[in-house]
């Protein structure tokens, strides 16, 4: 069954505009038509298909409206979308403001276009303990036709917080296999200036506060003072300043290397050791599949989702949060232990194949669409 499928998501950096970037590639590879709506073009979204589309999302500033109305511009593109090229499932990316938006648009073009919502995180963890909000999340999600989330965790949590009523099924996360494997990037440790005999940590996020990149830096400090390491720092965001202040503060200016956005984070994964994953808040961490997937075992705190993805003992370990002397032995014992390092890394490999396969999560995202359209 060939479908006709609108994707809304934020087109920025971050996990859901990736995972969802990805899913709508890899359905359109399946010969389904995709058709993004967003307010920019997704940053994944970088080659040709001829059965993916792009409508892009613009809000005009009148001078009566003290703020731009960008859902109402949302509900009124997909409105339009959906019915030009007849869409029969919307799949929406966060409960707020892409469920809500979702909703008002079906109420434009009729009931027989299904609403997919897929929660990611922040919608329920921070905004759903917002009393001006969460009646609006709790809204999205039960007039959507079938709601995902990203882990149990997070399921339980959108129940515990909002009380709603709606069946909530988990889809994992996944990547990309062809894109993130382990590569030949040797010449990058040179590049960076690090040397043979030293060990390389590594901490992807948007450093925003919950994701405690305070605490990756604590941790180095110790595990650097026990062996030779590097740390890289990959991405940007509001903690920054305080980050590079501690670094400076503990003496390892000379052995953090700050590299900001980047793209090609299989090329980084393929030259670390050790992933570290320190968030206080994580519904799923996709940057530890990103990690695991290139062969790199994974320190996560025992907050959230990472339970789901890190299997303690197996594929890394798992630290309690804030714990940076637990954080700092864990990542020694695999890093001066190669057999323990081969072991993890080879079992990262297959917890990606055997539980976060991409064919696999695509198909349970396939069978849900069907099934709706089954109904009308
Ligand atoms: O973590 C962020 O700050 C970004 C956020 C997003 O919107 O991409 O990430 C959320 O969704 C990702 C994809 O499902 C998950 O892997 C992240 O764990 C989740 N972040 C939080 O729950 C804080």
């Amino acid at each position: 069954m060939r479908l006709k499928i609108g994707i809304v998501c934020y087109p920025t950096v971050g996990g859901s505009g990736v995972v969802a970037t990805e899913l709508g590639k890899l359905l359109a590879e399946k010969g389904h038509e995709i058709h993004f709506i967003s307010s920019s073009m997704p940053f994944r979204l970088n080659k040709l298909y001829g059965n993916i589309y792009y409508h892009e999302v613009s809000v005009n500033q009148y001078s009566v409206f003290q703020y731009p109305p960008y859902d109402l511009a949302l509900a009124s593109k997909i409105a339009e979308v959906a019915k030009r090229e007849k869409l029969d499932v919307l799949h929406v990316h966060y409960a707020i403001p892409h469920a809500v938006c979702a909703v008002l648009a079906r109420q434009m073009v009729g009931e027989h276009l299904k609403i997919v919502t897929t929660l990611h995180g922040t919608d329920i963890t921070v905004l759903g303990y917002d009393p001006s909000l969460s009646d609006m999340i709790k809204f999205g999600i039960e007039q959507s036709d079938i709601v995902t989330a990203v882990s149990n965790a997070l399921v339980n949590q959108t129940y515990e917080l909002l009380d709603v009523q709606k069946p909530i099924r988990t889809v994992y996360n996944f990547v990309d296999e062809r894109v993130y494997r382990k590569k030949n990037a040797a010449h990058l440790k040179e590049e960076y200036g690090i040397r043979e005999d030293e060990k390389v940590l590594i901490h992807v996020s948007n450093f925003r506060r919950v994701k405690r990149v305070p605490d990756v830096v604590r941790a180095f400090s110790l595990i650097r003072k026990q062996i030779p390491a590097k740390l890289l720092l990959v991405g940007d965001g509001p903690e920054m300043i305080v980050v590079c202040r501690l670094v400076r503060q503990l003496g390892l200016t000379d052995d953090v290397r700050f590299l900001g956005k980047q793209e090609k984070l299989e090329e980084l994964y393929s030259i670390s050791d050790v992933k570290l994953l320190l968030s206080e808040k994580e519904s799923f961490g996709l940057v530890l599949l990103e990690a695991m997937a290139c062969g790199v075992p994974c320190i996560g705190t025992s907050i959230g989702g990472i339970p789901e993805v890190i299997e303690d003992g197996e594929t890394g370990f798992l630290c309690e949060l804030g714990n940076i002397e637990e954080v700092a032995e864990n990542t020694l014992r695999i890093l001066m232990d190669d057999h323990l390092h081969t072991y993890m890394a080879e079992r990262a490999l297959r917890t990606v194949y055997e539980k976060f396969h991409s064919q696999q999560i695509v198909q349970q995202y396939e069978d849900i669409y069907i099934s709706l359209v089954k109904e009308v």
